[in-house]
Protein backbone atom coordinates (compact mmCIF):
# COMPACT_ATOMS: atom_id res chain seq x y z
CA UNK A 1 0.00 0.00 0.00
CA UNK A 2 2.59 2.33 1.11
CA UNK A 3 4.65 1.65 -2.49
CA UNK A 4 1.22 2.35 -4.44
CA UNK A 5 1.04 5.82 -2.44
CA UNK A 6 4.58 6.57 -3.47
CA UNK A 7 3.96 5.60 -7.07
CA UNK A 8 0.61 7.82 -7.30
CA UNK A 9 2.36 10.72 -5.23
CA UNK A 10 4.81 10.56 -7.61
CA UNK A 11 2.67 10.41 -10.93
CA UNK A 12 0.67 13.93 -9.46
CA UNK A 13 4.15 15.86 -9.38
CA UNK A 14 4.40 17.86 -12.45
CA UNK A 15 6.96 16.96 -14.26
CA UNK A 16 9.69 19.33 -13.89
CA UNK A 17 9.73 18.85 -10.80
CA UNK A 18 10.65 15.31 -10.85
CA UNK A 19 14.53 14.41 -10.64
CA UNK A 20 16.35 13.91 -13.84
CA UNK A 21 15.09 10.55 -15.43
CA UNK A 22 17.89 8.45 -15.00
CA UNK A 23 16.52 8.47 -11.10
CA UNK A 24 12.82 7.50 -12.05
CA UNK A 25 11.04 4.30 -12.28
CA UNK A 26 11.16 3.39 -16.00
CA UNK A 27 7.81 2.79 -16.19
CA UNK A 28 7.02 6.06 -14.98
CA UNK A 29 9.44 8.26 -16.31
CA UNK A 30 10.56 9.14 -20.65
CA UNK A 31 13.65 6.61 -19.49
CA UNK A 32 13.09 5.62 -23.36
CA UNK A 33 14.54 9.28 -24.56
CA UNK A 34 16.75 8.51 -26.81
CA UNK A 35 20.47 10.65 -26.79
CA UNK A 36 20.67 11.37 -30.40
CA UNK A 37 23.85 14.11 -29.77
CA UNK A 38 25.22 14.47 -34.06
CA UNK A 39 27.40 17.30 -34.75
CA UNK A 40 29.02 18.09 -38.08
CA UNK A 41 31.70 21.35 -37.85
CA UNK A 42 32.33 22.99 -41.63
CA UNK A 43 35.05 25.47 -42.35
CA UNK A 44 33.41 28.12 -44.27
CA UNK A 45 37.33 28.99 -45.66
CA UNK A 46 36.20 33.08 -45.19
CA UNK A 47 33.52 32.53 -48.01
CA UNK A 48 30.19 32.83 -48.07
CA UNK A 49 28.85 29.78 -49.33
CA UNK A 50 27.49 27.52 -46.55
CA UNK A 51 27.67 25.19 -45.15
CA UNK A 52 31.44 24.61 -46.70
CA UNK A 53 34.22 22.13 -46.30
CA UNK A 54 33.07 19.57 -43.33
CA UNK A 55 36.10 19.33 -41.31
CA UNK A 56 34.70 17.42 -37.90
CA UNK A 57 31.96 14.97 -37.87
CA UNK A 58 30.65 13.57 -34.81
CA UNK A 59 33.05 11.08 -32.60
CA UNK A 60 35.77 13.02 -34.73
CA UNK A 61 38.72 13.77 -32.57
CA UNK A 62 39.93 17.30 -32.53
CA UNK A 63 41.40 18.81 -35.06
CA UNK A 64 43.53 21.65 -33.67
CA UNK A 65 41.94 24.36 -35.28
CA UNK A 66 40.31 26.40 -32.53
CA UNK A 67 37.08 27.38 -33.66
CA UNK A 68 36.21 23.95 -34.79
CA UNK A 69 36.81 22.00 -31.90
CA UNK A 70 34.96 24.92 -29.74
CA UNK A 71 32.06 25.03 -31.65
CA UNK A 72 32.13 21.10 -31.72
CA UNK A 73 32.32 21.24 -28.17
CA UNK A 74 29.70 24.21 -27.40
CA UNK A 75 27.13 22.51 -28.99
CA UNK A 76 27.92 19.56 -27.00
CA UNK A 77 27.52 21.58 -23.65
CA UNK A 78 24.29 23.21 -25.10
CA UNK A 79 22.90 19.57 -26.46
CA UNK A 80 23.36 18.29 -23.00
CA UNK A 81 21.67 21.53 -21.26
CA UNK A 82 18.62 20.73 -23.36
CA UNK A 83 18.49 17.12 -22.70
CA UNK A 84 19.78 16.32 -19.32
CA UNK A 85 17.91 19.26 -18.11
CA UNK A 86 14.67 19.95 -20.47
CA UNK A 87 14.32 16.34 -22.08
CA UNK A 88 14.94 18.35 -25.59
CA UNK A 89 16.68 15.46 -27.95
CA UNK A 90 18.17 18.41 -30.09
CA UNK A 91 16.81 21.74 -31.48
CA UNK A 92 13.55 20.41 -33.08
CA UNK A 93 13.26 17.73 -30.18
CA UNK A 94 14.02 14.67 -32.83
CA UNK A 95 17.39 14.59 -32.55
CA UNK A 96 18.10 17.24 -35.67
CA UNK A 97 21.95 16.95 -36.47
CA UNK A 98 23.81 20.38 -35.40
CA UNK A 99 25.60 21.90 -38.38
CA UNK A 100 27.95 24.49 -37.45
CA UNK A 101 30.17 26.83 -39.98
CA UNK A 102 32.89 28.44 -38.45
CA UNK A 103 35.81 30.85 -40.42
CA UNK A 104 32.36 32.26 -42.25
CA UNK A 105 33.60 35.13 -44.74
CA UNK A 106 35.91 37.88 -44.56
CA UNK A 107 36.30 39.64 -41.34
CA UNK A 108 32.63 38.93 -40.92
CA UNK A 109 31.57 40.12 -37.10
CA UNK A 110 28.61 38.14 -36.47
CA UNK A 111 27.07 34.55 -36.23
CA UNK A 112 23.63 33.70 -36.94
CA UNK A 113 21.26 30.75 -37.18
CA UNK A 114 19.61 30.72 -40.80
CA UNK A 115 16.89 28.32 -40.32
CA UNK A 116 18.88 25.27 -40.69
CA UNK A 117 22.57 25.98 -39.05
CA UNK A 118 25.10 28.06 -37.46
CA UNK A 119 27.68 30.05 -38.83
CA UNK A 120 30.35 32.23 -37.07
CA UNK A 121 32.85 34.89 -38.32
CA UNK A 122 35.94 35.52 -37.44
CA UNK A 123 35.61 39.13 -36.80
CA UNK A 124 37.56 41.74 -37.90
CA UNK A 125 40.18 41.34 -35.38
CA UNK A 126 39.50 45.26 -34.78
CA UNK A 127 36.19 45.61 -33.05
CA UNK A 128 35.23 41.98 -32.97
CA UNK A 129 37.43 39.02 -32.35
CA UNK A 130 35.71 35.29 -33.30
CA UNK A 131 32.91 34.71 -32.38
CA UNK A 132 33.25 30.76 -31.32
CA UNK A 133 32.08 31.73 -27.13
CA UNK A 134 30.24 29.39 -25.32
CA UNK A 135 26.82 31.88 -24.79
CA UNK A 136 26.84 33.04 -28.75
CA UNK A 137 26.89 29.20 -29.54
CA UNK A 138 24.46 28.72 -27.29
CA UNK A 139 22.81 31.94 -28.38
CA UNK A 140 22.50 30.88 -32.10
CA UNK A 141 21.49 27.36 -31.31
CA UNK A 142 18.64 28.03 -29.15
CA UNK A 143 17.10 30.67 -32.14
CA UNK A 144 16.62 26.78 -33.48
CA UNK A 145 14.38 25.73 -30.42
CA UNK A 146 12.28 28.84 -30.58
CA UNK A 147 12.07 27.86 -34.32
CA UNK A 148 10.98 24.56 -33.47
CA UNK A 149 8.79 25.39 -30.54
CA UNK A 150 6.29 28.11 -32.89
CA UNK A 151 8.58 30.86 -33.57
CA UNK A 152 8.76 34.06 -32.29
CA UNK A 153 8.46 36.50 -35.51
CA UNK A 154 12.00 38.51 -35.65
CA UNK A 155 10.60 42.11 -35.40
CA UNK A 156 9.00 44.31 -32.63
CA UNK A 157 8.83 42.98 -29.30
CA UNK A 158 8.25 39.13 -30.42
CA UNK A 159 11.37 39.65 -32.15
CA UNK A 160 13.53 40.82 -29.02
CA UNK A 161 12.04 38.01 -26.88
CA UNK A 162 13.12 35.42 -29.16
CA UNK A 163 17.01 37.19 -29.04
CA UNK A 164 16.09 37.24 -25.11
CA UNK A 165 15.12 33.53 -25.12
CA UNK A 166 18.26 33.06 -26.99
CA UNK A 167 20.40 35.08 -24.19
CA UNK A 168 18.94 33.34 -21.79
CA UNK A 169 19.56 29.87 -22.97
CA UNK A 170 23.30 30.85 -24.34
CA UNK A 171 24.08 32.32 -20.49
CA UNK A 172 23.01 29.11 -19.14
CA UNK A 173 24.78 26.84 -21.26
CA UNK A 174 28.03 28.81 -20.50
CA UNK A 175 26.56 28.82 -17.02
CA UNK A 176 25.61 25.17 -16.79
CA UNK A 177 28.94 24.08 -18.37
CA UNK A 178 31.01 25.72 -15.84
CA UNK A 179 28.92 24.51 -13.21
CA UNK A 180 27.87 28.27 -12.24
CA UNK A 181 24.75 28.93 -9.98
CA UNK A 182 23.21 32.50 -10.61
CA UNK A 183 25.37 33.70 -8.25
CA UNK A 184 28.97 33.06 -9.55
CA UNK A 185 27.92 33.95 -13.12
CA UNK A 186 28.98 37.53 -14.99
CA UNK A 187 26.18 37.28 -16.94
CA UNK A 188 28.03 38.60 -19.81
CA UNK A 189 26.44 37.46 -22.84
CA UNK A 190 29.49 37.34 -25.76
CA UNK A 191 32.25 37.95 -23.31
CA UNK A 192 35.79 37.70 -24.78
CA UNK A 193 34.75 38.30 -28.24
CA UNK A 194 35.59 41.81 -28.62
CA UNK A 195 38.61 43.22 -30.35
CA UNK A 196 40.93 45.39 -29.55
CA UNK A 197 39.27 48.65 -30.39
CA UNK A 198 36.42 48.74 -28.47
CA UNK A 199 36.06 49.58 -24.75
CA UNK A 200 33.97 46.80 -22.74
CA UNK A 201 33.55 43.66 -21.88
CA UNK A 202 30.88 41.55 -23.76
CA UNK A 203 27.85 41.75 -25.86
CA UNK A 204 25.86 42.47 -23.45
CA UNK A 205 25.24 42.44 -19.99
CA UNK A 206 21.89 40.88 -18.05
CA UNK A 207 22.58 41.83 -15.05
CA UNK A 208 23.41 45.29 -16.18
CA UNK A 209 22.03 45.74 -19.90
CA UNK A 210 22.99 49.39 -21.29
CA UNK A 211 26.81 48.65 -19.70
CA UNK A 212 28.84 46.07 -21.78
CA UNK A 213 30.39 48.26 -23.80
CA UNK A 214 30.62 51.86 -24.79
CA UNK A 215 33.07 53.14 -27.31
CA UNK A 216 33.37 56.36 -29.40
CA UNK A 217 32.41 54.75 -32.87
CA UNK A 218 29.57 52.29 -31.91
CA UNK A 219 28.35 54.69 -29.08
CA UNK A 220 27.55 53.05 -26.01
CA UNK A 221 25.52 49.82 -25.28
CA UNK A 222 21.62 51.10 -25.78
CA UNK A 223 20.11 48.05 -24.01
CA UNK A 224 17.51 49.07 -21.58
CA UNK A 225 16.92 47.41 -18.21
CA UNK A 226 13.16 48.92 -17.82
CA UNK A 227 10.16 49.66 -20.21
CA UNK A 228 10.82 53.18 -19.30
CA UNK A 229 13.34 53.36 -21.43
CA UNK A 230 12.26 50.94 -24.13
CA UNK A 231 13.88 52.01 -27.37
CA UNK A 232 11.26 52.59 -30.61
CA UNK A 233 13.39 52.35 -33.41
CA UNK A 234 13.31 50.67 -36.94
CA UNK A 235 16.50 50.02 -37.05
CA UNK A 236 17.60 46.39 -36.32
CA UNK A 237 14.49 44.68 -36.51
CA UNK A 238 12.69 47.22 -34.17
CA UNK A 239 15.62 47.19 -32.22
CA UNK A 240 15.53 43.03 -31.15
CA UNK A 241 18.91 43.52 -30.12
CA UNK A 242 18.02 46.05 -27.56
CA UNK A 243 15.01 45.96 -26.26
CA UNK A 244 16.02 42.31 -25.40
CA UNK A 245 17.41 44.16 -22.63
CA UNK A 246 14.42 43.97 -20.49
CA UNK A 247 12.74 40.61 -20.50
CA UNK A 248 16.80 39.97 -20.05
CA UNK A 249 16.76 41.84 -17.17
CA UNK A 250 13.67 40.12 -15.69
CA UNK A 251 15.11 36.66 -15.95
CA UNK A 252 18.34 37.66 -14.15
CA UNK A 253 16.27 39.05 -11.22
CA UNK A 254 14.17 36.65 -11.00
CA UNK A 255 17.34 34.70 -10.30
CA UNK A 256 18.51 36.40 -8.03
CA UNK A 257 15.18 35.79 -5.85
CA UNK A 258 15.42 32.14 -6.08
CA UNK A 259 19.36 31.72 -6.54
CA UNK A 260 20.58 28.06 -7.28
CA UNK A 261 20.94 27.50 -10.94
CA UNK A 262 19.26 28.81 -13.37
CA UNK A 263 18.51 25.33 -15.59
CA UNK A 264 16.66 24.66 -11.88
CA UNK A 265 13.09 26.81 -11.53
CA UNK A 266 13.88 30.07 -13.46
CA UNK A 267 14.68 28.12 -16.94
CA UNK A 268 12.18 25.42 -16.48
CA UNK A 269 9.60 28.56 -16.05
CA UNK A 270 11.16 29.96 -19.67
CA UNK A 271 10.89 26.89 -21.23
CA UNK A 272 7.63 25.81 -20.52
CA UNK A 273 6.75 29.21 -21.39
CA UNK A 274 7.97 28.82 -24.44
CA UNK A 275 6.49 25.56 -25.20
CA UNK A 276 2.94 26.76 -24.55
CA UNK A 277 2.98 30.34 -25.75
CA UNK A 278 1.31 29.41 -29.16
CA UNK A 279 1.68 33.21 -29.81
CA UNK A 280 4.67 34.12 -32.17
CA UNK A 281 3.43 37.49 -32.60
CA UNK A 282 3.69 37.75 -28.64
CA UNK A 283 4.32 41.03 -27.27
CA UNK A 284 6.41 41.57 -23.88
CA UNK A 285 3.20 41.21 -21.66
CA UNK A 286 1.90 38.80 -23.24
CA UNK A 287 4.82 36.62 -23.13
CA UNK A 288 5.12 37.99 -18.98
CA UNK A 289 1.74 36.38 -18.88
CA UNK A 290 2.59 33.38 -19.85
CA UNK A 291 5.57 32.80 -17.83
CA UNK A 292 3.44 33.40 -14.81
CA UNK A 293 1.16 30.97 -16.00
CA UNK A 294 4.00 28.53 -16.64
CA UNK A 295 5.02 28.65 -13.08
CA UNK A 296 1.08 28.48 -11.86
CA UNK A 297 1.48 25.33 -13.35
CA UNK A 298 4.54 24.34 -12.21
CA UNK A 299 4.47 25.54 -8.49
CA UNK A 300 1.17 26.53 -7.58
CA UNK A 301 -1.30 29.65 -8.17
CA UNK A 302 -0.62 30.70 -4.57
CA UNK A 303 3.34 29.88 -4.75
CA UNK A 304 6.21 32.48 -3.50
CA UNK A 305 7.86 31.22 -6.97
CA UNK A 306 4.98 32.71 -9.06
CA UNK A 307 5.37 35.78 -6.44
CA UNK A 308 8.42 36.40 -7.04
CA UNK A 309 8.14 36.09 -10.92
CA UNK A 310 5.89 38.65 -10.89
CA UNK A 311 8.14 41.65 -8.76
CA UNK A 312 10.74 40.47 -11.23
CA UNK A 313 8.79 41.73 -13.94
CA UNK A 314 7.10 44.73 -12.15
CA UNK A 315 10.45 45.69 -11.57
CA UNK A 316 11.30 46.08 -14.87
CA UNK A 317 8.02 47.90 -15.78
CA UNK A 318 5.63 45.04 -16.61
CA UNK A 319 2.94 44.04 -14.57
CA UNK A 320 1.40 40.78 -14.71
N1 LIG B 1 24.08 37.46 -34.01
C1 LIG B 1 22.77 37.85 -34.42
C2 LIG B 1 21.76 37.03 -33.66
O1 LIG B 1 21.86 35.84 -33.56
C3 LIG B 1 22.56 37.71 -35.84
C4 LIG B 1 21.31 38.38 -36.21
O2 LIG B 1 21.21 39.58 -36.20
N2 LIG B 1 20.28 37.61 -36.49
O3 LIG B 1 20.85 37.57 -33.15
ZN1 LIG C 1 20.18 36.30 -31.85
Amino acid sequence: RRERQDRQSLRMTPQSTLPTFDFVTPALSQATMQRNLDRAVHDGEQKAALPGKLVRKEGDPPTGDVDVDRVYDGAGHVYDLYFTHFQRDSLDGLGMKLVQTVHHRKNYSNAFWNGEQMAYGDGDGEIFSTFTELSVIGHELSHGVVQFSGGLVYQGQSGALNESFADVFGIMAKQHALGESVDDSDWLVGKGILGPEINGVALRSMRAPGTAYADAVLGQDPQPYHMDFYMDTTSDNGGVHINSGIPNHAFYLYCQYLGGNAWAKPGQIWYHALQRLNNPLASFHDWAGQTVSSAMELHGIGSLEVNLLRRAWKLVGIQV
